[in-house]
């Protein structure tokens, strides 16, 4: 059913979504000469899809650091596999669980050592500048305003498990010493990538109406069954999927979603197999590989 390329993906949503996210596009191009250093926060779950594709772009050669947020749920062997090659590129990273309190430290270091060229360059001019100014970026649900949240150590930026929560840029202002953009979730044109749109889709980066519910529901339970039979063993209690009209009848079973007839509630199944990845129930799961991978 999902097999075949591009089959189930809603265009007309799709062609709707670049609208505001155009927009968006437009407003950081336009704030750009204030920005010293981007910060391009990636879901640790979609090392690969989450990444925003023509960022480079957008943001020219301003310096990055790749923030991976909502580490407490990937599988950490297959995301730092990805961590390491991003790193071979020459790229910078750190890693996060937001779910819990975290200390900044690293990254205000990072980002000072980046910017110490560009700071000294500035202070033989006369012009020193100690605020620095970083924009947050990234593709909807990934946890932008979460982290603005725990960095300036209040509820500054809205927040929710669902994609398109921040409308508009905004400047927050942490210290003397750093001022951070939010910005709404930015994404495309990687949607055409069938692979990608149900990535982004298992994981809320996408809205509901963009794939067939059940669609994305069978994509995960076949995604289990191919890189993680144990998961599907213990939390669906199913050794493997051969069949998966019958797969879905006995995790149903297994399950008690059951109609007042005695059938598999179906609707109820894919709802809960969403949340289940959504409410981080099933953790250790990364829907990426590793490019090197890849190739073997
Ligand atoms: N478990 C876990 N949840 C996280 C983490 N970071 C963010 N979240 C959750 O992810 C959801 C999305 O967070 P937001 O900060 O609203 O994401 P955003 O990138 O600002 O989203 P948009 O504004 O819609 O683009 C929220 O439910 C957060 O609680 C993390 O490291 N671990
Ligand atoms: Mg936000």
């Amino acid at each position: 059913m999902i097999e075949n390329n591009d089959k189930g993906v809603n265009k007309s949503v799709i062609n709707w979504y670049p609208g505001h996210m155009a927009k968006t596009k437009r407003l950081i191009k336009e704030n750009l000469n204030l920005i010293d250093i981007v910060y391009e926060i990636i879901d640790s779950r979609i090392p690969i899809s989450s990444r925003v594709i023509d960022l480079d772009e957008t943001i020219k050669n301003k310096p990055r650091i790749l923030i991976f947020t909502k580490y407490d749920l990937c599988d950490k062997e297959e995301t730092d596999k990805i961590i390491k090659y991003y790193e071979s590129l020459g790229n910078y990273v750190l890693k996060y669980d937001l779910s819990k309190s975290n200390n900044f430290d690293e990254l205000f270091n990072l980002t000072k050592q980046i910017l110490q060229n560009k700071q000294n360059k500035l202070k033989e001019r006369g012009l020193e500048n100690n605020t620095i100014r970083a924009l947050v970026v990234g593709i909807p649900n990934v946890g932008k305003s979460t982290l603005i949240n725990q960095i300036s150590k209040r509820k500054v930026a809205k927040v929710g498990n669902m994609p398109g929560i921040t409308k508009n840029l905004n400047w927050i202002k942490v210290n003397k010493d750093i001022l951070l953009l939010d910005t709404p979730g930015i994404l495309w044109p990687k949607l055409s990538q069938e692979t990608v749109a149900y990535n982004l889709a298992s994981t809320t980066a996408i809205k509901e109406e963009i794939l067939p519910k059940e669609n994305v529901a069978i994509y995960i339970l076949q995604f289990l069954n191919t890189y993680y039979p144990n998961i599907l063993k213990d939390y669906y209690k199913i050794e493997s999927i051969q069949d998966i009209e019958s797969a879905l009848l006995k995790i149903g079973k297994n399950k008690g979603y059951l109609t007042k007839g005695g059938e598999v509630d179906l609707d109820k199944l894919v709802d809960s197999i969403l949340n289940d990845i959504k409410k981080g129930n099933i953790k250790s799961i990364t829907f990426d590989r590793s490019p090197k991978d890849d190739q073997k």
